[in-house]
């Protein structure tokens, strides 16, 4: 398919409700109702607008004079300068003075029935009670505190105590390894680890705090280890000095912790983010701007309203987890779901019985999760009540097509709407997505950027902005905006390096798109998965789009392999979903359907050179698919195939292997 081929795709109406009074978004009813917004908040009275954006949503202690200060070429971008701001009082004293009772947090435990709500007066005293614990550690105001925990609400409360008293917390997964976690806590020299003695997820109990020990005999600076009794399992190794259990600090501390006096420009956390080589880097966020960020887009974004109920299924250790579970839901009063299990677990219905349990207005996950449910069947979903949501977003990577359409068609019923979020580590917030009520959707396009937002697409090579229609280049953004990262922590030279130099005056984000004839974004994946095929520039995304129409697959990922004709050979693999009979001798007859598949939606050029059927892909614990460890594994370096922390299943990694070898 090439780019004008986008043109083609059909638009998808906004919801009824949406429309006729039902719902009344904040912006609607229609693209120049969106149009007349952004422009309003962009241009001259950008920062006037923002400044209003950031009095109207956020406390302040000490109002801010300076809204926007630096520039990306100077690489010292700061906004709100004088303002004095804590985000736990923003996230949690504020509601907690107004209603006490209301609900702030909705568990939703691993085992089905185990749920508990947690209002705000609760969450206000455990979030104390943790601030004074770490205060008692000697934390002190700029340190670092690494959060292991699994996803239970007192993860939550970690986040929100180490903000109350002006600490960063840098989270990490709790399915990375050992090695991974010492990596992350020497790097950012945390004294204190958060942890719990056990995590449970699909009914599979992880030997959280045993995880922790390995990591910690290499990190000397760890003095306080806090574990939080979250199973109850026996056999918990103990450092005596070191290890206390949370609830017996939390019983010796008053249950009152006042907030600091903390600058806008102070730091609220560290995320590393698995970069493809090379260590990884602590993405470093400040108080005032992100928090605006994630307030703004949620309510705006998603359309959250004071009583709804938010259900983003992320882990906390992902920045969608930091921003669209925890700061942004939190900043606005509403309630935010922690979910600890897994979308299977102990059925393929439990997501749908988690919204229908709790009357989910909003449900927040990443492609690949729906891409299992789609896999596994109609039937699962059928049964849930589903009628209080009203917004249903993706997030994560492009969202496949027919992914975005069983979500309308099963999930949303055609009622809700559907927003393909864009956004990164970096960027803090979300940067491109439709508005529920004012944008029409193209299945597989994030649309349009996010009010205050000003994007480009550049010519990677001469790094000139490309203007007009049905353009394809980089994706870039101008201005700076309040959310925007602020450095790499201990390393403002990589920041530098990476994401402001390449393309002096502008942020970079890695990422190839497409602006179509109508203004809408699509994006194409990091440009080192774009390939090219005989000089024909074709992404993995839309490679993968084409083979999943086909019935029976479920997953699929795209590499480019050296190929002395072509420059570059489409190599494809692929997984079936479950209720398809398969014997390996079918193989050679499947492969070829799908290789004309291939040819049938994109065109010859970009049949698939190979295609290899897997049991699994390689993917993160996020979902995303790991492109790079089976172009590797293609590229003969297997043996090369760098830190796998980051993987959800490392296992997987040989059986792969095995069959690329068995097929040479
Ligand atoms: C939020 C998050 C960022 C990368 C980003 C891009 C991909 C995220 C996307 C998307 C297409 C979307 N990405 N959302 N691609 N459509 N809606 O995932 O942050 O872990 O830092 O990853 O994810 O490639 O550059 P992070």
């Amino acid at each position: 398919m090439s780019n004008t081929a986008y043109d083609a795709v059909a638009v998808e109406p906004i919801p009824p409700r949406m429309r006729d009074g039902t719902e009344v978004p904040f912006v609607g009813p229609n693209f120049e109702a969106y149009k007349k917004a952004h422009a309003e908040t962009v241009g001259p009275n950008a920062d006037q607008w923002w400044a209003q954006m950031a009095r109207e949503l956020l406390h302040w202690d000490r109002d801010f004079q300076t809204i926007r200060s630096g520039s990306f070429e100077g690489g010292d971008i700061s906004w709100f300068t004088e303002g004095y701001i804590n985000a736990s009082y923003n996230c949690v004293d504020r509601w907690a003075a107004q209603d006490p009772n209301k609900t702030a947090i909705i568990y939703e435990a691993d085992e089905p029935g185990n749920h508990k709500y947690i209002s705000y007066g609760e969450l206000l005293r455990e979030v104390s009670r943790v601030a004074n614990v770490l205060k008692r550690f000697g934390v002190q105001k700029g340190d670092t505190v690494t959060v292991y925990m699994p996803m239970t609400w007192q993860a939550v409360a970690a986040f929100l105590a180490c903000a109350r008293i002006g600490a960063l917390h840098s989270a990490v997964f709790p399915g990375f390894s050992s090695e991974a976690l010492r990596d992350r806590v020497n790097d950012c020299r945390s004294r204190v680890v958060l942890t719990a003695d056990e995590s449970r997820r699909g009914g599979r109990t992880i030997a959280l705090k045993g995880l922790a020990d390995k990591a910690l005999e290499g990190c000397p600076v760890v003095e306080h280890v806090l574990v939080l009794k979250h199973t109850g399992g026996e056999n918990v190794g103990w450092v005596e000095g070191r290890d206390k259990w949370w609830h017996e600090e939390s019983a010796k501390v008053p249950n009152y912790c006042p907030p600091a006096l903390l600058n806008s420009e102070d730091g609220l956390f560290i995320l590393y983010t698995s970069g493809s080589t090379g260590k990884p880097k602590g993405i470093m966020h400040t108080i005032g701007g992100y928090l605006l960020g994630a307030a703004l887009s949620v309510k705006y974004v998603f359309d959250v309203h004071p009583d709804d109920r938010f259900g983003c299924m992320a882990d906390l250790g992902w920045i969608t987890g930091h921003t669209y579970l925890v700061y942004g839901p939190l900043a606005l009063g509403v309630a935010t779901t922690v979910f600890e299990s897994t979308p299977t677990y102990p059925t393929p219905a439990r997501f749908w019985e988690t919204i229908d349990r709790h009357q989910l207005t909003h449900f927040h996950t990443a492609p690949t999760a729906v891409r299992l449910l789609r896999r596994l069947g109609e039937s699962h979903v059928q049964n849930a009540d589903l009628s209080s949501l009203r917004v249903i977003g993706s997030v994560g990577e492009p969202i496949n097509p027919e992914a975005w359409h069983w979500l309308n068609d099963h999930v949303g019923r055609r009622q809700a709407a559907i927003v393909d979020t864009f956004f990164q580590t970096e960027t803090g917030s979300i940067v491109v997505s439709p508005l529920p009520g004012a944008i029409e959707c193209k299945p597989g396009s994030a649309t349009v950027p996010f009010l205050g937002h000003e994007y480009a697409l550049l010519d990677p090579v001469t790094g000139k902005e490309l203007d007009g229609p049905n353009v394809e280049g980089v994706l870039v953004f101008k201005n700076t905006w309040p959310s925007i990262a602020r450095s790499v922590w201990q390393d403002h030279n990589r920041w530098l390096d990476v994401y402001l130099r390449p393309y002096p005056g502008y942020f970079y984000t890695g990422d190839g798109a497409v602006r179509d004839k109508d203004g809408y974004i699509w994006i194409k994946g990091r440009v080192d998965d774009v390939i090219n095929v005989a000089g024909h520039r074709l992404s993995t995304a839309e490679i993968e789009s084409a083979l999943i129409l086909y019935d029976g697959v479920a997953e699929a990922a795209v590499i480019g392999a050296q190929d002395e004709l072509t420059g570059q050979a489409v190599h494809a693999f692929v997984t079936l979903k479950r209720e398809v009979k398969y014997e390996p001798a079918d193989e050679p007859a499947l492969v070829k359907e799908l290789v004309l598949q291939v040819r049938k939606v994109i065109g010859p050029f970009a049949a698939p050179r190979k295609i290899y059927i897997v049991p699994d892909l390689p993917k993160t614990r996020s979902g995303k698919i790991m492109r790079r460890i089976v172009r590797k594994i293609i590229a003969g370096e297997g043996d090369q195939l760098g830190d796998l922390s980051t993987l959800a299943e490392p296992g997987i990694v040989d059986v792969i292997k095995a069959k690329v070898a068995g097929s040479a």
